[in-house]
């Protein structure tokens, strides 16, 4: 398999500086490197260029940064789709989790029916009806469903992305009340960690690949590092107590590779800036996407 990494150096989307390093320090914490180790090719393509947000003169009030988010999700799209059309693996290294509108643009484009595994502590289920801080990393999967402003839903052309039927989030534990009532009655299916205590991960992973790998189609994962507890990932922009432990965070990248329905990977959120133990949490993706791509002890 050939892995084509692609950098999305965005934090227009969160309201804070810092996950533009992501990519950096994902890199810099020797990913292709790990992943030659597994004897996979890995062809490095740079990054999207995004603009840096002390350049943008006029900002858009309510959506922060609409327009340049908008515009840079639509060429990720673009780059995704690429990287399919040469059968080979989309790595996606964020950013912010703004990004997912256009990586998930990309695979939606190329593989009809897809489904969605969102790895998070938060819903990322916010318009602009809703979210109490306009910031695009806090509507994107709303986004990918159809909900929320045109420039966002409408993204490559076509709405929604993906069915909330095969969509699942896992490890939620923090929702703005009017976004965890729109996301009760919608058809996405929600793990919070309660219920990742109450079954343990491999039951959840288990279910979550039958609800967004039905019909065969495969899936996408996005996954946002603050799902994964601060204590051993504080460098997010985002953290919030209560998350996956290191190996839920493992198990359940593994049981994925191993049910061989993996089409593309997204890795957000790592904000180096915030990080307590050096480049730690970059350390961390770069194990979690070796077990999220194959890697077996045994
Ligand atoms: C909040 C909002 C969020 C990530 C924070 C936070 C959303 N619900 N998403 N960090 N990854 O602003 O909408
Ligand atoms: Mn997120
Ligand atoms: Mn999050
Ligand atoms: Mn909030």
């Amino acid at each position: 398999m050939v892995i084509e990494i692609i950098g999305v150096p965005m934090d227009l989307g969160a309201n804070r500086r810092g996950t533009d390093m992501g990519p950096s320090a994902i890199r810099y914490a020797g990913l292709s490197k790990a992943l030659r180790k597994m004897e996979l090719e890995v062809i490095d393509r740079g990054n999207i260029e995004i603009p840096v947000p002390e350049s943008i003169k006029t900002e858009n009030g309510n959506l922060h940064f609409l327009a340049e988010i908008s515009k840079a999700c639509e060429k990720l799209g673009n780059v995704v789709g690429g990287i399919l059309d040469r059968e080979n693996f989309p790595l996606i290294l964020g950013g912010d989790h703004s990004i997912a509108i256009g990586s998930i643009m990309g695979v939606a484009q190329k593989i009809p029916d897809i489904g969605l595994i969102w790895f998070d502590a938060h819903g990322d289920f916010n318009t602009l009806a809703t979210s109490e801080t306009g910031n695009i990393h806090g509507m994107s999967l709303a986004a990918a469903c159809g909900r929320g402003c045109s420039e966002l839903v409408g993204i490559g052309g076509f709405a929604p992305k993906i069915k909330e039927k095969k969509m699942v989030i896992i490890g939620v534990r923090d929702l703005d009340p009017e976004e965890k009532e729109k996301l009760k009655r919608s058809q996405v299916t929600v793990y919070s960690m309660k219920k990742i205590d109450e079954l343990g991960i491999a039951k959840v992973v288990e279910e979550a690949i039958r609800i967004a790998g039905r019909d065969g189609s495969g899936v996408h994962v996005s996954f946002d590092m603050d799902v994964v507890d601060p204590s051993i990932a504080s460098g997010v922009g985002t953290p919030v107590t209560g998350g996956l432990n290191y190996r839920e965070a493992h198990l359940a990248l593994e049981l994925i590779a191993e049910a061989n329905i993996l089409k593309s990977l997204e890795m957000v959120e790592v904000n180096p800036i915030e990080d307590k133990g050096g480049n730690s949490t970059a350390k961390l993706a770069v194990e979690l996407i070796t077990s999220a791509l194959g890697k077996r002890v045994f």
